[in-house]
């Protein structure tokens, strides 16, 4: 102690250096917890300034504004309500396509924290904030140098794939922005124990689009699907359905079988309707998919595919049986298939009873629950 009587300097230093320290971790420490926005104007546009929690991207805390980050995720934020002022027709622009996209999925169905503190795949509450210019409900609605010339329903039917839908919505955002559609991306949330019954909830999928909107295309995508190349334009064929998948990582890059029809199908409005949509008996894993092939081909319409297969191309995060979707029984699966088509215009649609019991709309997408 005989130091500090010698060098009352010194230790002036020392408190002061210390009782900054403080401070400047105090500070810090509350930067941490919160999402801070701090808007200002900035000649004449409202720019937004953002600190971010967990970002794939950014560390954690660094100040960003929206363009950068949008630039980072290749998304064109528009304006809501916009007006239009031309009606000239929105085209695929091939040049703005990137092609091939590599994608990162984990196959654990534990959230991956990165080196650098983030989160993969981001949140739920990220992607409401990189998509928060969106209208609300996931609703895109084009570039606005042009007018869509078809409005998309993505029908996606949902239970227990919480991480699926969080790098499905990721990745399918960007992409369809790029091939310039207007979009409404809506999850069919299955509200009960029961069973899962992928066919009614894409019928409820389908019936719910009707009644907010005006589509042109529906798109009944598997949640767990995810493209790899965006020359894969998502698109309906007047005269056949679509079938936008040749290739998937999960049968080596091939499709299982010529008919086969699962993961990304899209029908018009008129096509669905004259299938009467999907069965609603197969309650449990397999089945429902080749049944809508025989309802495809019993209504007299062929199936479409890209021409080029390696841009149909798609991973499909790993996973395993899901709990409470079990294989239906060969001999129930054998039965349904062989009676489809005689119960093609009494099962569907047509028949569906399903309750709604709930529609949140976050800034990625709509989710409907139902109940079965
Ligand atoms: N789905 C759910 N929750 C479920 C079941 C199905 O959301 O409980 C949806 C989801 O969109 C999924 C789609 O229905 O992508 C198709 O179901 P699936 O992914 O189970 O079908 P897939 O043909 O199943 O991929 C293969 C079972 C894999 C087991 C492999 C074990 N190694
Ligand atoms: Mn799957």
């Amino acid at each position: 102690m005989n130091w500090m009587r010698a060098n009352p300097q010194m230790l002036l230093i020392v408190v002061m250096m210390s009782g900054s320290f403080i401070i400047l971790a105090h500070f810090s420490l509350f930067r941490n917890k919160v999402i801070q926005r701090f808007m200002h104007a900035s000649r004449g546009n409202i720019q937004k300034q953002v600190v971010i929690e967990e970002s794939p991207y950014i560390k954690r805390n660094k100040i960003m504004n929206r363009e950068s980050l949008a630039r980072i995720l290749r998304l064109n934020f528009e304006q809501k309500n916009e007006t239009k002022p031309t009606s000239r027709k929105c085209h695929v622009a091939y040049a703005k396509l990137k092609g091939y996209i590599s994608l990162h999925l984990m196959t654990e169905e534990t959230n991956q924290t990165t080196s650098s503190g983030l989160t993969w795949p981001p949140t739920l509450k990220y992607l409401d904030f990189i998509y928060k210019d969106l209208e609300h409900g996931g609703v895109y609605k084009g570039p606005k140098e042009c007018k869509c010339a078809t409005n998309f329903a993505i029908i996606v039917p949902f239970r227990d794939r919480e991480q699926h839908l969080r790098f499905f919505l990721f990745y399918i955002h960007p992409l369809l922005q790029r091939q310039r559609t207007c979009y409404t991306i809506i999850v069919v949330e299955q509200d009960d124990d029961k069973t899962f019954n992928k066919g009614k909830m894409m019928n409820s999928g389908f019936l719910y689009a009707n009644s907010i909107g005006d589509f042109d295309c529906y798109i009944f995508h598997d949640v767990d699907m995810i493209a790899e190349n965006d020359r894969n334009i998502y698109q309906c064929k007047e005269k056949k359905v679509a079938h936008l998948v040749w290739q998937m990582d999960k049968y080596d890059y091939e499709i299982p079988y010529y008919d086969y029809i699962g993961g990304v199908l899209a029908f018009t409005k008129e096509q669905f309707i004259t299938v009467n949509g999907f069965s609603t008996m197969y309650e449990g894993w397999g089945g429902e998919d080749d049944d809508m092939m025989k309802r495809i081909w019993a209504k007299g319409y062929e199936l479409w595919r890209p021409r080029k297969k390696n841009i149909a191309r798609f991973k499909m995060i790993h996973h395993n049986h899901d709990k409470r979707n079990p294989r239906i029984d060969d001999y129930l699966m054998q039965d349904l298939l062989f009676s489809a088509i005689s119960r093609q215009d009494s099962d569907g649609l047509n028949s569906l009873h399903t309750v709604r019991t709930d529609v949140i709309k976050y800034p990625s997408h709509t989710r409907v629950k139902v109940r079965s």
